[in-house]
């Protein structure tokens, strides 16, 4: 059993890349925290787009279909955790998952997540009409899938992180960036208010769930920096804006949203992990078959919860060394609800 990121978004928010950049900053190490992939090709598959980006300033290809790729977590060079990244094209999101395989696949990488990083375009959220806003980023297809598998499905009190991240936040109009991003947080929070409106229902004081069950929190990024891109067409319709790459790109805040949802998690598991463990079965007998062979992959619900059990046990032993660290994330990012 490892930790399981899942990245969701729509089409063109900005996952891949924002994967790409994260992937390389980690592979060499931020406050401790690297990253290393499970083998040498899946390093050089993700190194080489990104060369390709930063060389010949040519952004990555639209991903085809979901990949998932196995790293390892290191904290100090110790050994944290396995780790699995999911990335797929926006397309499953909207689709049932009795109709594809790849949306089925999606709902048991949701309901087996333990945190989730919300990729959404900043400027879109900026510059279009609300409603446009809502579709393009898939904002309320995420609620629906979040609330089906996490919120209010079978397994709600073990809670999860959230993380919004808004991409593409260097081409922001000057309005939008102005008193630390104040008008980009409102529209954000009005577009993604299902999730928001959630969150913000359980920091009520009646609420029966503990705050930290669920960390929410949201954070503009870019990946290539200010002033080192520019709109060539703002886009209308289905079609997002042509964005050309001018100078070499210099990523801002992109650890942070990793940070947080990785520290989050190791406090939150540590936690949880043990009681939830008890009715696993229970929970996972009420999941759609489909759905539940995803999950298992050929294991038993016995063995599922073994390694479940080995996970939590590292992670009590690390936890205050890592909170150390993502302390940092903490303070940097801002909660989802004000
Ligand atoms: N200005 C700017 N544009 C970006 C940034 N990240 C992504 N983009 C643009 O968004 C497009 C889609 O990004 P991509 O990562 O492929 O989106 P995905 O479909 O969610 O994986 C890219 O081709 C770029 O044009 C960023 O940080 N700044
Ligand atoms: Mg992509």
């Amino acid at each position: 059993m490892s930790l399981k990121v899942t990245l969701f978004g729509g089409t063109g928010q900005g996952k891949t890349t924002y994967t790409l950049a994260l992937l390389y900053m980690m592979a060499s190490g931020i406050d401790g925290f690297r990253i290393e992939a499970k083998d040498a090709d899946t390093t050089t598959k993700y190194l080489n787009p990104w060369r390709d980006f930063v060389m010949a300033k040519r952004w990555p290809a639209p991903t085809m279909g979901r990949r998932e790729d196995e790293f390892r977590l290191l904290f100090q060079n110790e050994f944290v955790t396995d780790f699995r990244w999911v990335d797929y094209q926006g397309g499953a999101i909207n689709v049932p998952s009795d109709e594809s395989e790849e949306a089925a696949q999606l709902h048991a990488d949701i309901q087996e997540s333990n945190a989730f990083i919300i990729v959404a375009d900043a400027y879109i959220i900026a510059t279009r009409p609300q409603i446009e806003a809502e579709l393009l980023t898939s904002s309320a297809y995420i609620f629906n899938l979040l609330n089906n598998y996490k919120f209010r499905g079978p397994g709600a009190e073990s809670g999860v992180t959230i993380t919004l991240v808004l991409t593409k936040a260097d081409i922001l109009p000057p309005e939008y960036k102005a008193d630390n991003y104040r008008a980009l947080y409102e529209k954000a929070r009005t577009v993604f208010r299902g999730v928001t409106q959630f969150i913000a229902e359980l920091r009520a004081p009646t609420s029966r769930i503990p705050p930290w069950m669920y960390p929410a929190a949201i954070l503009p990024v870019s990946i290539v920096g200010d002033g080192n891109a520019s709109v060539i067409d703002p886009g209308q319709g289905y079609d997002l804006a042509t964005i050309s790459l001018d100078r070499s790109p210099m990523p801002e805040n992109i650890h942070y949203p990793f940070l947080y949802a990785i520290g989050n998690e190791l406090d939150r598991i540590a936690l949880t992990l043990e009681e939830q463990e008890q009715d696993l079965a229970a929970r996972l007998n009420k999941l759609n078959r489909n759905v539940l062979n995803k999950i298992l992959r050929g294991r038993t619900i016995r063995e599922l919860h073994q390694e479940r059990q080995a996970v939590a046990a590292r992670l009590q032993e690390l936890e205050p060394k890592i909170r150390a660290v993502t302390s940092v994330a903490n303070q940097k990012m801002i909660s989802l609800v004000p």
